[in-house]
């Protein structure tokens, strides 16, 4: 631990802190406690750590609660396991890292004040991140990775085993992207490590029509992400009364006037606290621009990009996952038919993709869906909402399917982030797999990929005749 990370470790005594300069906290306070989170750090939505949803990890990082990760009964063996995987922890994008020096340029010429965050962001700290950066894996990220694939090691014994690994019955598939690439390499050093596996190197596929399916699905790209009014609840939210309250309370606590605190970059401010902490695990004095009443007011307006633009704002914003979402049901399908009548050639498939991957296939399969949309006038009431990204799709989040051959036929098992789910509207939490691919048939009978993703074709009979 550095000693700027242990300097913030006592938040809860701001009184005494306030008294003390820069240099003299530095003099160690608070020296023993454990590393400080920040108090608004399961807010970050997309940019939240995996620790936060799995706290025990920040204790131990390979820590596998095996009541959890248990057979659905002692009856089950575990046949295929389908992992679908984000990416793990990443530097910003060129966007945000261009904001994020804009704030800190500001502050440091504008803001006026005593605190001692303030008086640390001003005389101490460097804007570190360069462009070049550009959303690549930080070296925490690898960890992310490398870390989950030991934990699903010890969690499926069976299936992610020496034996497998070696056999050519583990598939690795990732998306193009750098980040991915580099995430499925760790997990695959986390085994390699795991196991001592000396000298042998493993493959992996690049399949961007599965893991970036976004991108070449023409309907989503022209409807929704090249839409602007698709987006439109996120402008409203951006000038609502509640941004407008977070904003003045930031442009009080810096003594800058409330028009140069514009939403972009009270959000400046979000990152830089998230960025810190998720990349170097440290609660810095960038954590103190904001708090939790001013998080809940960013998350909601994150939640409400990610609805419409990746989940239930839109139909082909899960319609675009179709062509996963028959991969997932072809590889189970495989899986029970081999265990069946032959040998299973393949136990587990590993698919690493981006949270644009996750979200729209939760949503195609309907988790997390509310009764009502998330809108910019709503988010009083959506307080308690189901659609929360914090909780889905942080750092290295993962949805495990895990297929069972137990005494009265196979049965299906949902992990979100090494935590069991219930599937939507079924009261069990592994049911038989039949009872599942009932419940999807009109899935699994349409929801054909082409035919979704087309535009609508212009009808030119009139200008034809
Ligand atoms: C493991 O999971 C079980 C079942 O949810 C829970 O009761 C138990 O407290 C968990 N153990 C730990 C150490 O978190
Ligand atoms: C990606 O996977 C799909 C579905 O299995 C397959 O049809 C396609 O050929 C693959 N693409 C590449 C580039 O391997
Ligand atoms: C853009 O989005 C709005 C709102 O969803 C929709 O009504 C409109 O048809 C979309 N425009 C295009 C070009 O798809
Ligand atoms: C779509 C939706 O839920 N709209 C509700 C949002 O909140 C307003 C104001 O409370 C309600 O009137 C809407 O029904």
């Amino acid at each position: 631990m550095s000693l700027i990370s242990s300097q913030f470790r006592c938040r809860n005594r701001p009184l005494v802190l306030a008294a003390l300069s820069v240099i003299m906290f530095r003099a160690s306070f608070c020296k023993n406690t454990k590393p400080s989170v920040p108090a608004i750090a399961t807010y970050f939505g997309t940019k939240c750590r995996y620790e936060e949803v799995n706290p025990q990890l920040r204790e131990d990082i390979l820590y596998v609660n095996e009541t959890l990760m248990a057979p659905p009964s002692p009856d089950c063996r575990a046949v295929h396991l389908v992992a679908v995987i984000r990416h793990g922890t990443r530097y910003p994008t060129v966007k945000n890292i261009k904001r994020m020096a804009r704030l800190y340029e500001l502050i440091r010429t504008e803001a006026t004040g005593s605190d001692w965050w303030l008086s640390y962001i001003q005389r101490e700290w460097r804007m570190w991140y360069t462009e070049d950066m550009d959303g690549k894996l930080v070296k925490k990220g690898k960890n992310d990775h490398r870390h989950l694939a030991v934990r699903l090691a010890k969690s499926f014994p069976g299936l992610i085993s020496k034996k497998n690994l070696v056999g050519d019955r583990i598939e690795f598939m990732t998306s193009s992207k750098h980040r991915c690439v580099d995430s499925i390499k760790a997990f695959q050093e986390g085994l390699h490590k795991h196991w001592d596996l000396k000298g042998m190197e493993f493959k992996h596929y690049v399949n961007d029509s599965l893991m970036r399916f976004f991108d070449q699905c023409k309907k989503f790209v022209e409807t929704v992400e090249n839409n602007k009014t698709a987006l439109k609840e996120v402008e409203i939210f951006k000038s609502s009364k509640e941004m407008h309250e977070v904003r003045m309370r930031m442009a009080n606590r810096l003594k800058i006037p409330y028009s140069e605190i514009t939403s972009e970059m009270v959000e400046a401010a979000f990152f830089l606290c998230a960025y810190e902490f998720a990349i170097k695990s440290e609660n810095t004095a960038w954590c103190n621009l904001l708090d939790e009443t001013d998080a809940e007011v960013i998350e909601y307006k994150n939640d409400l990009k990610q609805y419409w633009k990746r989940g239930y704002g839109h139909e082909i914003n899960s319609k675009s996952s179709c062509a996963l979402f028959h991969d997932l049901f072809r590889r189970l399908d495989q899986a029970s038919y081999d265990y069946r009548f032959g040998e299973l050639t393949k136990a587990v498939t590993i698919q690493v993709g981006h949270a644009e991957t996750l979200l729209p296939l939760l949503s195609l399969m309907g988790f997390f869906r509310d009764e009502t949309p998330l809108t910019a006038e709503n988010f009083s009431q959506q307080h308690g909402r189901k659609f929360r990204t914090s909780g889905i799709v942080p750092y290295a989040a993962n949805l495990l399917f895990v297929l069972y051959e137990c005494s009265d036929g196979f049965r299906l098992q949902f992990y979100l982030n090494e935590k069991p789910m219930f599937f939507p509207n079924i009261n069990h939490p592994a049911p038989l797999y039949q009872t599942i691919r009932n419940q999807y048939s009109y899935l699994l009978d349409g929801c054909d990929f082409k035919k979704e993703c087309e535009l609508p074709k212009v009808t030119l009979k009139n200008t034809e005749l």
